[in-house]
């Protein structure tokens, strides 16, 4: 893997009335050509996804919409489209000025969901006033360019993204034992993205990473000179590494270390008590990023509902996957997320504060497993 994954990028959504340049600004700030432009309104669809590195904000992805005037036959989907973008936006960047109708009501959908804006007025070439607060900018002239990304690398969330994956977990010179099964789930021939992020965490915090597998733990535990100062497992084999874990080494799970870095880990662990007050007829959501076809050992398929079904009977579950996800959540008790290793912080947060707000629990795969092997209270986080 040799670039830095999507869901690790800051995303910033272009928005603006049809015309009004927004592509062009992109393909500006790429220095290249990556978005179509033309001057009929209504070139961009589809909201398009474009990753590029940029000097002073790092690993982006901007997200190029349809014009929010569009009002052709289809516009009124392409706006509803655009609309589900600002689950993933980290910052707007809003071009104003053209059919300036929208405005208002964009500026406050991006206020209620905190997502910070940069305005700016395009086309200054052809004499536009530029009002107080906004950047000027000419996407044709190439002029700036330079204003434009100061501010929007001011406007970055101060908290964005990585929060610390080993949040005080581990200092320098630590013995890590990552346990990293390689059964017919596992890609071939790599690892997966938790691991690799893990691995690299910690190796910049100056730790010592050694990856085994179940079946080998005990014998490198007998070739160390002294226990781990922390194991990370797999949450599919915790409960059998929890039996092989000395009583003086801190367990965790990279599950409950991706629960933290995209997700709620305090709302997580504090929903998981619903799980074990679950009664017959309740429903269960079941989100996973993956939309990949589910294999028979699939963790939130198989394994998480046959957990379920064995301790609590009839619960009925629902599964979605990907970038789908019930606005009304008033029908379930608790939703059960995976990791998120694909999607970005933003949108797994955004999933939480849905839940947070209709009092509905929302727990993740590492925190469900730990719990209903009766080992939550023994994993550190
Ligand atoms: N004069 C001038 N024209 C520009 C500038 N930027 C874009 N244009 C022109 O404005 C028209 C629309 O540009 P696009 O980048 O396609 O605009 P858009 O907002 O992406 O449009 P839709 O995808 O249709 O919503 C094109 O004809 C561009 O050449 C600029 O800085 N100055
Ligand atoms: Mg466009």
């Amino acid at each position: 893997m040799n670039t830095t994954p999507s869901a690790n990028r800051i995303h910033i959504i272009v928005l603006g009335a049809c015309n009004s340049g927004k592509s062009s600004v992109i393909n500006m700030l790429a220095a290249q050509n990556v978005s179509l432009v033309s001057d009929h309104a209504g070139t961009t669809t589809d909201p398009v996804r474009k990753a590029m590195e940029i000097p002073g904000i790092g690993p982006v992805v901007f997200i190029d919409t349809a014009g929010f005037d569009d009002n052709s036959p289809l516009g009124e989907e392409r706006v509803r489209l655009t609309e589900k973008t600002l689950d993933d936006a980290d910052i707007a960047l809003l071009l104003t000025g053209e059919n300036s109708d929208y405005e208002a009501d964009w500026l406050e959908r991006l206020k209620s969901r905190n997502i910070p804006v940069v305005k700016a007025v395009n086309k200054i070439d052809t004499d536009r006033r530029v009002p107080d607060g906004h950047i000027g900018v000419s996407a044709i002239d190439s002029i700036g360019k330079t204003e434009l990304l100061d501010a929007l690398s001011r406007a970055l969330p101060t908290d964005f993204g990585e929060p610390d994956l080993l949040r005080g977990l581990v200092k320098r010179g630590d013995i890590v034992l990552l346990v990293m099964p390689q059964d017919k789930e596992a890609p071939k021939g790599r690892l997966i993205l938790p691991q690799v992020q893990t691995i690299r965490a910690l190796l910049d915090k100056g730790c010592n990473a050694l990856c085994t597998t179940p079946d080998e733990m005990p014998d490198a535990l007998d070739r160390l000179k002294s226990s781990p100062d922390l194991i990370i497992t797999d949450s599919q084999v915790f409960g059998k590494v929890k039996d092989m874990t000395p009583d003086d080494c801190r367990l965790t799970s990279f599950s409950v270390l991706m629960a933290a870095f995209k997700g709620d880990i305090d709302y997580f662990i504090e929903s998981a008590a619903t799980i074990g007050s679950l009664k017959a007829g309740d429903k269960v959501l079941i989100a996973e990023a993956c939309t990949h076809a589910p294999l028979s050992e699939d963790i939130g398929r198989v394994k998480i509902p046959a957990l379920l079904k064995k301790r609590y009977g009839n619960v009925t579950l629902d599964f979605v996957a990907g970038k789908d996800f019930p606005e009304d959540l008033s029908a379930y008790r608790l939703v059960i997320h995976c990791g998120g290793c694909m999607f970005n912080r933003r949108l797994v947060l955004n999933r939480v504060e849905s839940c947070r707000r209709q009092k509905i629990a929302m727990t993740n795969y590492g925190i469900t497993i730990a719990y209903l092997t009766g080992i939550l209270d023994k994993i550190v986080y």
